[in-house]
């Protein structure tokens, strides 16, 4: 990674809302030497993806050690570290991951800027079938743009998006050997705003003025972009990691193929199972690299 200079960094005594916690030696230890952020969207598959890590790299048995979250005192984030991994939660949507990564990356830069942020989550597939999983190359906005538009003091600039085309490939390899009973694909993501109507749902409770041929249309519009899946944080992540030159990717199992059906109808087992695959595929690249 090339040096940004641009790249905050926190000194003894700031305090970062939303983490709530006040820099000092204390939190600058716990935050040190990270390489690998691994950004999910909920504080309990955190958690328990920082539990399965716990023992397959570590070797420890979770019930008994128990991990510590670092960020006891924010209702937004939570954040497990493992070795030199910190597993975060995002929360949902662009402007819940931005501001982690905002108030998150100049506390891991005082050590190290020479981290990767991957996501690892769910999305709706366009096309594929449900429980293919996709690695981002590029995040297209909801009017099919190639990348992320940032509104700064009135000023509105479309950022790239493109993620580490060279990670992507590192994940893949990784992955090739294993007896894979779903596809790994490499595709461009829509990233929406919302879950319904920028994903062109039809069964939201906002009332839409288009129809079923116009909403098929759309997809079938996006799928000529190569874009295979939905979801709601690419396009900062993305946007983010272009800006400060950090490798970046996003890892997401599809739960749905909205070709053919705007309704995640699979049972909770099936929504687990399948989310399990995108942290399988990230648990495999990891212990490939720590051990
Ligand atoms: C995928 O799933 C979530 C919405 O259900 C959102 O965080 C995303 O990107
Ligand atoms: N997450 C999304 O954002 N969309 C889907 O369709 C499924 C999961």
């Amino acid at each position: 990674m090339i040096q940004n200079p641009q790249l905050a960094k926190y000194k003894n005594g700031d305090f970062i809302p939303y983490l709530n916690i006040t820099i000092n030696q204390n939190t600058i230890e716990q935050f040190s030497n990270i390489e690998y952020v691994i950004l999910q969207g909920s504080m309990d598959r955190t958690l328990s993806l920082a539990n399965i890590l716990l023992s397959q790299i570590l070797n420890l048995n979770s019930s008994i050690y128990s991990i510590k979250n670092l960020l006891p005192n924010s209702s937004a984030y939570a954040a497990y570290k493992i070795k030199n991994i910190l597993l975060v939660s995002h929360g949902m949507g662009n402007p819940s991951i931005l501001t982690l990564l905002t108030s998150l990356t100049p506390l891991l830069n005082l050590y190290n800027n020479n981290f990767k942020l991957i996501r690892v989550g769910t999305s709706g597939g366009i096309g594929i079938n449900a429980g293919t999983v996709v690695l981002t190359q590029n995040s297209y906005t909801a009017d099919i743009i190639n990348g992320y538009p940032i509104f700064h003091n009135n000023i509105k600039t479309i950022y790239p998006t493109t993620m580490d085309l060279k990670l992507n490939q590192t994940i893949i390899k990784s992955w090739q050997h294993q007896n894979s009973e779903f596809d790994l694909i490499e595709a461009n993501t829509m990233c929406a705003d919302d879950f319904y109507l920028s994903q062109a749902r039809m069964d939201g409770f906002i009332k839409l003025d288009f129809d079923k041929k116009q909403q098929q249309d759309y997809l079938h519009t996006l799928k000529k972009y190569n874009i295979c899946n939905i979801e709601m944080e690419s396009g900062i992540l993305g946007f983010f990691a272009n800006l400060y030159k950090i490798s970046a990717t996003t890892i997401s199992a599809t739960l749905v193929n909205r070709l053919e059906t705007d309704q995640v109808t699979i049972s909770a087992d099936l929504i687990k199972a399948y989310s399990q695959r995108s942290q399988n595929i990230i648990i495999h690249y990891l212990k490939d690299i720590i051990q």
